[in-house]
């Protein structure tokens, strides 16, 4: 007999703790769900188009994004509009925190993202991949779609 009951019992310790190990590393990645992404359809001639967002941390640590960028724009930014005495007008945001347990929504009239230097139309329907860098290192990809904003949520930029 090459195996008894005695030998088995480190065997199966090192087993369940690789097991633990390796859920630990599963977990240690984002958890940071992106949904409902979209950008507003704009007529052709826009140099910049605005993309629409939730983003859900399901982690029990916030989370901050410091970009985003995609190959069909030249650049993105975060920007949120702000409306102060009947002025709405946009601030530059340079990083995104998504505290634990928490979500931050975009909208008309509020977080967008502005999409600058479009490289091809897009119609309603269209898909554009983005890529969102975390300040943890982690890099999560998003796909938006093209969808008809409706006239009293149009995008106005200065
Ligand atoms: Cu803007």
């Amino acid at each position: 007999m090459s195996i008894n009951r005695q030998n088995s019992l480190p065997l199966l310790l090192s087993v369940f703790f690789l097991a633990l190990f390796a859920g630990k590393i599963a977990q240690a990645g984002p958890a940071l769900i992106f949904e409902n992404v979209w950008i507003a359809e704009a007529p052709p001639v826009s140099k910049v188009l605005a993309g629409y967002m939730s983003i859900k941390n399901t982690g029990d640590k916030d989370q901050k994004i410091i970009s985003a960028q995609s190959n069909d724009f030249g650049s993105v930014e975060f920007h949120r509009t702000i409306e102060k005495n009947g002025m709405a007008s946009m601030q530059h945001q340079a990083s995104l925190l998504i505290p634990a347990g928490g979500n931050l929504i975009f909208k008309p009239g509020d977080y967008h993202m502005m999409l600058f230097k479009p490289v091809r139309k897009f119609r309603v329907g269209d898909k554009a991949i983005f890529k969102f860098q975390l300040e943890n290192g982690h890099s999560i990809n998003a796909t938006a779609v093209v969808k008809k904003a409706s006239a009293d949520t149009s995008h106005q930029h200065h």
